[in-house]
């Protein structure tokens, strides 16, 4: 038996009470925190975590209402370095799977003319297609920003798809589109999903249509048995319950989908053509997921937990600003290796006086676009009452 020192003892007792802390908040565990990673862990305990204000409180983690106008909300809270991926149960849904969808194990996907592929074969071909953010292009402040999600993804790469089904392409488009009816009358959205790409620039997104996502099948929900990936882009791009794939000419109309996120991807106006659209691609962006509350000797101290995701080059310089009156300051120790998924920074912060604070991220690279950024998308608001 071994015997435990007293400095053990209490170091145990410290990390038992910060556990029970988050427990009783109905929180998190210690090491789904992943502190001590991301930045350097503040002395004391942690008391809690502050409330985001103004965000409806859109229940989070837990399916709501059906088809078009079903959703899930992911809580973004629960994002840490040690738990990067969201479990599927977890990862959002914008649209839940239709009443009219049934499938007995069967499914075709159509490819051009005459080609002919079937979920078996497909499910035979899939791999690992690596660990790919998703995020809504309606992703909002209303819903806690509960619409990204990252997931590990299984599939098969859209070239080997065309060249499985035999399909020389004569063109350099195609649509991609996925079944999209409904029993119900949506209140928010236009039935009907489909997306024009360049195969070209679809290629080069290494874009796959997957088959699983966390190493197991996908879910209804979530566009099983077959969906469109595109890394990088919006999730609106990412056609669920695909079972068409054609070839168009380039001067084809965009689809119902396309110009109903024309808008949310950032486009100019609407245009006519499937061409004149841009890459419906994720810029830079970042926001912090959470604001934890800590004590150590008698002070109490915040520090902010938060994400950044998008574009394709990694971010040297990140900067936080809490109100417009104070000025931007760079977030400590900031480090991007990777765009994809998503990177975890942490903040020290010691709010001079209780009161309102928003929290606004800027990435002061000049040659990075961030416009949803800079449009003051991301900020989120915390009510300060203990200094
Ligand atoms: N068939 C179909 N595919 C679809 C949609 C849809 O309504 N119907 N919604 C799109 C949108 S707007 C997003 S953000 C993603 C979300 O994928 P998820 O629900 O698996 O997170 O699916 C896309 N694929
Ligand atoms: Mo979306």
């Amino acid at each position: 038996m071994t015997r435990t020192s007293r400095a053990d003892q209490s170091q145990n007792r410290r990390q038992f009470l910060r556990i029970v802390a988050l427990s009783a908040a109905g929180l998190l565990t210690e090491s789904e925190l992943g502190v001590g990673i991301a930045g350097a862990e503040p002395n004391g305990r942690l008391l809690g975590l502050v409330e985001f204000q103004d965000e409806k409180i859109a229940p989070v983690g837990t399916p709501i209402g059906a088809e078009l106008d079903g959703r899930l909300y992911t809580d973004l809270s629960r994002v840490s370095t040690r738990r990067i991926i969201t479990p599927v149960s977890e990862f959002f849904v914008r649209t839940r799977v239709s009443r009219l969808l049934s499938y007995g194990g069967q499914w075709q996907l159509r490819v051009g003319q005459s080609g002919r592929l079937e979920i078996s074969s497909l499910r035979a071909a899939s791999r690992e297609m690596g660990t790919h953010l998703m995020e809504c292009a309606g992703n909002v402040r209303l819903t806690r920003f509960g619409l990204i999600s990252v997931a590990d993804w299984t599939g098969v790469p859209i070239d080997e798809v065309l060249d499985r089904a035999r399909v020389k392409s004569e063109t350099s488009w195609v649509d991609i589109s996925g079944f999209d009816e409904y029993a119900g009358k949506s209140a928010t959205s236009v039935p009907g999903a489909s997306w024009i790409f360049s195969l070209e620039t679809l290629k080069a997104s290494g874009a796959f249509l997957a088959t699983g996502m966390n190493g197991q099948s996908l879910t209804p929900d979530h566009g099983a048995p077959l969906r469109l990936v595109v890394p990088g882009w919006y999730g609106c791009a990412c056609i669920k319950w695909v079972n068409r794939i054609t070839l168009v000419d380039d001067d084809v109309e965009a689809t119902s989908q396309m110009r109903e996120y024309a808008i949310r991807t950032l486009q100019q106006g609407v245009p006519t053509l499937a061409r004149d659209f841009a890459p419906a691609t994720i810029d830079h962006a970042a926001m912090p997921v959470r604001v934890e509350k800590w004590i150590s000797s008698g002070k109490v101290s915040y520090r902010v937990v938060g994400i950044v995701w998008g574009g394709s080059v990694p971010v040297k310089d990140l900067r936080i600003q809490f109100n417009a009156e104070e000025d931007f300051v760079p977030v400590s120790g900031f480090r991007q290796i990777r765009t994809d998924p998503w990177t975890l920074w942490t903040h020290e912060w010691s709010p001079k006086a209780p009161g309102n604070y928003s929290i606004r991220l800027a990435i002061a690279d000049p040659a990075v676009r961030t416009r949803k950024l800079d449009l003051g998308m991301y900020v989120r608001s915390v009510e300060i009452s203990e200094v």
